[in-house]
């Protein structure tokens, strides 16, 4: 396999991802790092965070150590270092558990407090008389010491478990039993599709293969259906390769061997078993419909040559190196006034921590919580499919990002790793931090004596989950007037409906055709997100700041004009747990205040608002989901402001994946009324407010979304926007840009003159608070703000395009990730 045509130099690495499975493309570097691509003369000093990064994943070291601390504390528990099956108790994920706020608010912004002590979670597998089930501890303080414990971690989950039901543990045993079941209808698959599954080789590009949806677990078992899928290795589009039979398996009994296959569904038609199926197959009335074949119509590229591509685009550069700091070791970043701590966790990816703003704090946490897609159809596959990513792994998933292509060349790159089954895998490369100059300005004016125009530099941290078929990119950008935005684009292949040609169904009730026997398949994205905002400190409120329409006298008005019809703000204070939905006509602002003011006596403020994208931010459309039960309950508003709790650091777990009816953290009992008025005598409530918000698309794919899904269709992002946070804007001691004088003008004491000379006089006057006119005639010079690039320069090639060629991974492989990752022992690297 070839990348950009430069044969045997890239080493791809093919997993089967979940059910679904796909070809993950791992291109593994030794590419140029902005440092050795410097061709300007700056030196790197050492840079280092002011505090510790108390939210970083475990490094190895530490992983080994909670491993090892568990495996010896918890005898009891019987855990095997090298599991060999779903029978064996083993150490499933082990991570950094996040601090509590309380603990690292004294450590972060008050004088020799100490740290928060460092503890770990653990999701240990473990069996019980009706079988497997994952089990969550905390163990700490780490480093381990005689103090350290093994306790079981509960504080979080609102379920009042900390457990979950495991019933999908063996995805091997589901694969085999697929390929049995597949088998025994070969003659009719063969006849329809013209295909059969191959069990010497499951992946052939000729054969079949059955998957169930992931969903309708139900405690104590679950039916599934299966679906038969043509394989589509060769470009990863199996989800867009749907067969259209599909069988019900009975899967309640907890042991495989007792699963039986029922009903068969095709072409609209129910049939209770398989023999009923094969015998209607003979009937001269029998109605097929088309089936669904692999060809180039799935080629996620094109390498034809055509004329009007044989020159390169224009791309960013970067000759005088990063304006930003970072320290690596600590992952804090430090930029115009911008400083945060940045840490990866396998579940949720990318958070932020401690962001703040010229020095006064801003948002606490700023993370991904969980990453939703709720399918909708009438065939029994895509009626109840629904994905939770975090389950899948956020993280896990954040592959090596391609330089050059999803980041600039100049871009820094970070790795992040994480912990299974007593191995820690290493993603090189999976984040990275860039400055960027957008393509329009940040402010303008034109005045009557002159122009100025202020350039867009922003700051981007920069990641891409591929789940499956699915690739998220997710970036966290900070502008320089204080403005942080989080934006989603997806891309990859849609998960594909099979397409019956059926006049008497509605195909297009659940999406459009969009090839020979291929539905687009609608489908809610919702991806939920976290921000702990603390607005100039901890002590903040929300309002909803409403724009409205009003008749009013005015005492000046009269007699002309009695009643007048005009606006006015109106606010409204959110005085109590609760989810909202964006406004109608943008016609309210959601704000949230600070206690503290700025010079005119206004609070400071945040407005949080739908940013850059595709429409506003959508929320699930489908009310109380069948399938999700009460696992997603934030995916039913836009925005929610809750109390900050330690008790309540996240809005999901990976784990409601597997008892959405009863999950281990239902949102509801979070999200519960509760008075966010503090001060008031009732409550004890001291102002510390979190706000949950989504992102996502109403995701309706069309011809356009084959083969993949693209990035400018499917963006959506919210912005948190300063209002009245500082006196002026604060962008103007940061930008680089340029006043020019126009032409053939006298000053004239008009807004753009131009004070020429002695600049010392005429800023004397000004603070004198005096507008006075200019004494000497117009400035006719650019004057410059910030500074310029000053000379031509010799810019390597690498910088506009860097060489892959010499691609090498460095990285564990991505195997064994299974439609639950901790299948059989060998998936599990121990
Ligand atoms: C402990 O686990 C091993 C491996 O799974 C098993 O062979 C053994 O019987 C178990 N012992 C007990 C006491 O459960
Ligand atoms: C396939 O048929 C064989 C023979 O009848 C039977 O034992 C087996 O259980 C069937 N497989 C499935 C998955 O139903
Ligand atoms: C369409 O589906 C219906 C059931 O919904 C079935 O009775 C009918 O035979 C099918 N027609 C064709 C043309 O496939
Ligand atoms: C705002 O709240 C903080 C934290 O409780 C407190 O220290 C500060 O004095 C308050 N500021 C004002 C102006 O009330
Ligand atoms: C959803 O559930 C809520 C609470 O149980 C109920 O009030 C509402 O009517 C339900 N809506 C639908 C469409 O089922
Ligand atoms: C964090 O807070 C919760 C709730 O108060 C508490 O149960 C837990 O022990 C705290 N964790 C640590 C590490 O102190
Ligand atoms: C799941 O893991 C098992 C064990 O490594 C492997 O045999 C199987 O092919 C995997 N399935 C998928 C879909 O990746
Ligand atoms: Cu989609």
């Amino acid at each position: 396999m070839e990348l950009k045509g430069r044969p045997g130099v890239v080493n791809l690495l093919t997993a089967a991802v979940l059910l679904f499975g796909s070809v993950t493309f791992l291109i593994f570097a030794l590419y140029p790092t902005s440092a050795n691509i410097e061709y300007g003369s700056r030196q790197k000093k050492t840079f280092n965070a002011p505090r510790q990064n108390v939210w970083s994943e475990l490094t190895e070291d530490e992983a080994a150590d909670v491993n090892a601390f568990i495996i010896k504390q918890a005898s009891h528990l019987n855990l095997t270092v090298h599991p060999k099956s779903a029978q064996d108790n083993f150490i499933f994920i082990v991570e950094t558990l996040k601090p509590n706020k309380t603990d690292t608010a004294p450590y972060l912004y008050e004088d020799d407090a100490p740290k928060p002590e460092r503890w770990a979670k653990a999701a240990v597998s473990q069996n019980f008389e009706d079988g497997p089930y994952m089990v969550y501890y905390q163990v700490g303080p780490l480093p381990i010491t005689k103090d350290s414990q093994v306790l079981p971690l509960n504080y979080m989950f609102n379920s009042g478990r900390n457990y979950v039901r495991n019933p999908m543990y063996d995805f091997g045993a589901i694969q085999d039993f697929a390929l049995s079941m597949a088998e025994n209808v070969s003659d009719i698959t063969q006849e329809l599709l013209g295909a059969t599954a191959n069990r010497e080789d499951p992946t052939d590009p000729r054969g079949l293969l059955a998957f169930p949806r992931g969903s309708r677990v139900e405690t104590g078992g679950m039916i599934l259906w299966m679906q038969f899928y043509r394989p589509g290795m060769g470009s990863g589009a199996r989800t867009l390769l749907p067969q259209g039979i599909y069988a019900k398996v009975d899967a309640t009994n907890s042991d495989i061997n007792q699963w039986t296959v029922g009903e068969y569904y095709y072409n609209g038609v129910l049939y209770e078993n398989e023999h009923e199926f094969r015998a209607a197959l003979d009937d001269p009335d029998f109605k097929r419909t088309p089936a669904n074949i692999d060809g180039s119509w799935t080629d996620t590229e094109d390498f034809g040559d055509y004329p009007d591509r044989d020159l390169p685009p224009p791309v960013s550069i970067q000759p005088y190196g990063p304006r930003y700091k970072l320290d690596r070791k600590e992952r804090f970043v430090s930029w115009f006034g911008f400083e945060f701590y940045i840490t990866t966790a396998q579940s949720t990816g990318v958070s932020l921590f401690d962001i703040r703003f010229k020095g006064e704090r801003v948002v606490y946490e700023l993370g991904l919580q969980e990453a939703m897609a709720h399918y909708a159809g009438d065939d029994p596959m895509q009626g109840g499919l629904e994905f939770m990513d975090s389950f899948f792994g956020m993280g896990k998933n954040m592959f090596e990002l391609v330089p050059g292509y999803d980041c600039p060349a100049y871009a820094d790159y970070l790795d992040s790793e994480w912990h299974q089954a007593y191995k820690t895998h290493n993603m090189p490369n999976s984040v990275c931090v860039f400055e960027y100059t957008a393509d329009y300005l940040l402010s303008r004016h034109t005045a009557q004596y002159s122009v100025t125009a202020s350039r867009n530099t922003f700051l981007t941290v920069r990641s891409v989950s591929t789940v499956g078929n699915y690739d998220y990119t997710i970036e966290y950008v900070f502008y320089m007037d204080g403005t942080l935005e989080v934006k989603v684009r997806a891309s990859g292949f849609i998960f594909a409906a099979f397409y019956t040609a059926n006049s008497t169904k509605s195909e297009d009730e659940y999406g459009h055709r969009i090839h020979d026997a291929l539905s687009s398949s609608m489908h809610d994205h919702v991806l939920n997100f976290k921000a702990d905002m603390d607005v100039a400190g901890p002590k903040n409120d929300m309002v909803r700041l409403a724009i409205e329409p009003i008749t009013k006298n005015f005492p000046w008005d009269q007699p002309e004009q009695p009643k007048r019809n005009t606006m006015h703000l109106v606010e409204y204070p959110v005085i109590e747990e609760t989810g909202m939905d964006w406004p109608k006509n943008s016609g309210e602002f959601y704000i949230i205040y600070s206690n503290e003011t700025n010079a005119w006596g206004e609070r400071k403020g945040y407005r949080i608002t739908p940013g850059t994208g595709m429409g506003s931010t959508p929320h699930l459309t489908i009310l109380n989901s069948t399938t999700l039960g009460d696992s997603a309950r934030w995916a039913e508003h836009d925005i929610w402001v809750l109390k900050q709790k330690d008790t309540e650091p996240r809005s999901a777990d990976p784990l409601n994946y597997f008892a959405p009816h009863d999950p281990i953290i239902d949102f509801t009992k979070m999200a519960d009324h509760e008075s966010l008025e503090y001060g008031a005598p009732d409550t004890s409530y001291d102002g510390d407010l979190v706000v949950y918000f989504n992102l996502g698309a109403h995701h309706v794919p069309h011809s356009g979304d084959i083969p993949n899904t693209l990035m400018h269709t499917s963006s959506s992002s919210i912005m948190l926007v300063p209002h009245n946070f500082a006196d002026r804007d604060p962008s103007r001691q940061s930008v680089q840009g340029v006043r020019l004088q126009l032409s053939g003008r006298k000053a004239g004491g008009f807004a753009g003159e131009w004070f020429a000379g002695d600049e010392s006089k005429s800023l004397a006057r000004h603070n004198g608070d005096l507008r006075v006119r200019g004494e000497k005639k117009a400035e006719t010079k650019a004057k410059y703000f910030g500074a310029t690039y000053e000379k031509g320069m010799k810019v390597p090639v690498e910088a506009f395009e860097p060489d892959l060629s010499g691609y090498v991974s460095h990285s564990d492989d991505v195997g064994g990730l299974n439609f639950t990752g901790f299948g059989r022992g060998e998936a599990l690297g121990g």
